[in-house]
């Protein structure tokens, strides 16, 4: 046998060896060859942005003249921080740019009011990317040099740790203020983190608990712009991370206070979630643009922020755009009105989408540019793997869930699935690839004889299944439950699904076609995306394919905590139930001790070989079956200067953020003042 394998290369060994262990495992095909169409050009975070003094300061001339000069507003050196940040003209691909226009934004979602931070969304589509600014950001890092990777410094604009590496000071940018006029301190982020992120009783809408930031992390404020963290591990350059996009996004102290249980006997937890409502207007923010217009089903108008705490090196006071709407439609119209020219921005995300986009784009007179990126979307099957009560499963639920947990039944379920009709059904030519699971091909930790990938074969899923103590005991066609489990009835899963997106619903029917060739009935629960999240966050389903909109499987180093159940309420596929115990799986426990180790680990060979025992450790054991992983386009009407080559869809974060939208801008003799709906106005009074 020894010199047999000898003679063998290490692919082949791989088969042969897995073959006799009955795994049958292999390593992934690799994926079709296709180029990103652009790259970034790479540099360092100082070469994009500073903060400092500016002799002087301008701002666009009808705000000088309708609220400077009549005196609704002090004059701009007044409304900027001591030491504003200053994007560098070097590093804007169209240098300084010129006031106006609007950008067109078309969304799928719906706002159920402004509170991001006790778990409302606004609708996604970038509309909280460009209201909620956050500590550090990590969107534009896919300029970065590898080897000068960190968070970009946003709110917090510099820190340091402490000797022994378990404090980190951080230091807020000083004199920003709200876009109500209300100054930005350290109160506004105690406020976030005390009454929202710690607060058990507060879950922001992307799922961010103090666990985020590291068990036992403790905060505290030492003046109005200082904070300082205590972590438990030394170093724990991870979290910088976290405090980015979606996680630490200060909010409002002044006017969520009086509205949280907490301070207001009258509220309840469900009142301070829902307030403010969406037509509550101008809700202060510290991003570029405020809401000032909502119309139901209709469309969110947003007008530049007076107070805006950013510049370029000529004195401009950011945004550029005077508007940004975001027309309320579906995210496949986004895509078709981005073709046609009546929107000016869109993700290309839904591969059923893609030929005609690309078509449309070709032609010379095309209003949109059309820029696919690399394979950094991907589609994940998760499967409940608490036994633990999560989610409150009746008898058959928790029978499923008790099925998940059993390896012999995943090894199946992930045989089952024809990883390439799959992607075909969505998009055929180089665009899909078979994706295992865990960590993307084709990123930068990814190591493909780490990874273990289970080719189709339903024959020898139906032996798994049958390993797992399923049979066919009612001739129907469809496997029962052991006798005594469920009433020995039909195996039935439900599978929750995001009807928001035709992909995700194609996606659904592939699997429920597949898992039927091999007798298991599968149920789609179709509902919308907001429905579909908090269903999800709260464990109500057997399986949930969803996209990844996480950038942890692609970056590691961003959302690292939710690699695996490292805390009660992080993964997607296994929380802890009431009591707060997850029954982790050992191989599970192994992820989080890996995981763990990464994030507690310094030395970059070490952190490489980590998330190679984690690739393993994932793969091998099925922790999840992986779909299909393919790029996205990013489509923008070309009117608009400064967008950054090569800028990805989504990597550490969504387009909406990695392109920087407060330095994009439309030449003058390319404006469109038509489009505006409430040109030279800005917002009022919140209420
Ligand atoms: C991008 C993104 C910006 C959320 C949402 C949506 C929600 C999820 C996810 C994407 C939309 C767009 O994604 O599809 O291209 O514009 O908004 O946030 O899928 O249902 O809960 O995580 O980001």
């Amino acid at each position: 046998m020894k010199a047999h394998i000898k003679a063998l290369g290490g692919a082949s060994l791989l088969v042969i060896l897995a073959a006799t262990a009955g795994q049958a495992q292999t390593l992934p095909p690799d994926p079709p060859k296709f180029e990103a169409q652009q790259s970034p050009s790479f540099v360092g975070i100082g070469d994009i942005l500073e903060y400092r003094a500016l002799p002087e300061y301008s701002e666009p001339a009808w705000v000088a003249k309708n609220y400077v000069e009549t005196g609704k507003l002090p004059p701009v050196a007044e409304r900027l921080p001591k030491e504003p940040m200053v994007y560098k003209t070097a590093n804007m691909p169209d240098g300084v740019g010129v006031y106006g226009d609007t950008m067109r934004h078309v969304i799928g979602g719906r706002p159920q009011g402004w509170n991001f931070l006790a778990g409302n969304n606004q609708g996604w589509g970038g509309i909280d990317i460009g209201m909620y600014e956050c500590l550090t950001r990590t969107g534009p890092l896919f300029t970065i040099k590898a080897e000068e990777l960190q968070p970009m410094p946003n709110l917090a604009k510099s820190w340091e740790w402490s000797e022994d590496g378990h404090q980190l000071t951080m230091h807020l940018v000083e004199g920003a203020k709200w876009s109500d006029g209300v100054p930005f301190t350290s109160a506004d982020v105690m406020f976030t983190w005390d009454d929202n992120i710690v607060d058990p009783n507060v879950t922001p809408a992307v799922g961010t608990t103090e666990a985020t930031f590291g068990e036992g992390t403790k905060l505290e404020a030492l003046d109005d712009y200082t904070i300082r963290w205590t972590f438990k591990e030394p170093f724990a350059t991870q979290f910088l991370y976290q405090m980015a996009y979606g996680n630490f996004c200060p909010n409002p102290a002044h006017i969520l206070k009086d509205h949280h249980p907490k301070y207001n006997p009258e509220a309840t937890y469900e009142t301070y979630k829902n307030f403010p409502p969406p037509d509550y207007m101008n809700y202060p923010v510290l991003g570029a643009w405020v809401v000032t217009g909502y119309r139901p089903d209709d469309i969110v108008i947003l007008r530049r922020n007076p107070y805006y705490w950013k510049v370029d090196e000529a004195g401009n006071q950011l945004p550029y755009l005077d508007e940004v709407q975001y027309k309320l439609s579906t995210w496949a119209d986004r895509d078709v009105q981005t073709v046609a020219g009546t929107a000016d921005f869109s993700n290309l995300e839904q591969p059923e989408n893609y030929v005609e986009s690309l078509k449309r784009a070709a032609a010379p007179d095309a209003p949109v540019r059309l820029a696919f990126g690399a394979r950094t979307i991907a589609y994940t099957m998760y499967p409940n793997l608490s036994a633990n009560g999560w989610g409150d499963p009746d008898e058959r639920g928790q029978a499923v869930r008790e099925l998940n947990r059993n390896a012999d039944f995943r090894r199946g379920v992930t045989r089952a699935i024809d990883r390439q009709q799959l992607g075909d059904a969505l998009v055929k030519g180089p665009f899909t690839t078979p994706y295992p699971g865990g960590v993307l091909a084709e990123t930068s930790f990814y190591d493909k004889t780490s990874t273990a990938f289970f080719p189709y074969d339903p024959e020898a899923a139906k032996a798994d299944f049958e390993k797992a103590g399923l049979k066919d005991t009612d001739g129907n066609g469809f496997l029962n439950f052991p006798e005594g489990v469920a009433g020995g009835g039909d195996v039935e899963i439900t599978m929750l699904i995001n009807g928001d997106y035709q992909t995700d619903k194609t996606i659904g029917e592939s699997i429920v076609a597949m898992m039927e060739r091999v007798g298991i009935r599968v149920i789609p629960n179709i509902v919308d995306g907001t429905t579909r999240d908090s269903l999800a966050l709260s464990g109500k389903f057997d399986w949930q394919p969803v996209r990844i909109n996480y950038p942890e499987l692609s970056t590691i180093v961003q959302n690292t905590v939710a690699l695996a159940p490292t805390g009660p309420q992080v993964a997607y596929g296994h929380r802890a139930g009431a009591d707060g115990s997850l029954d982790l799986l050992p191989f599970e426990q192994e992820m989080v001790d890996v995981v763990n180790k990464f994030m507690a680990s310094r030395d970059p060979a070490e952190q490489v070989d980590l998330i190679k025992q984690y690739q393993k450790l994932y793969t091998d054991n099925v922790y999840a079956v992986g779909l299909t992983q393919y790029p996205g386009a990013l489509m923008i009407n070309k009117r608009f200067a400064n967008i950054p080559p090569g800028a990805p869809i989504f990597l550490f974060n969504w387009a909406e953020d990695n392109i920087i939208r407060e330095r994009v801008y439309v030449p003058a003799d390319a404006q469109r003042p038509e489009y505006q709906l409430q040109a030279e106005t800005l917002p009022g009074e919140p209420g």
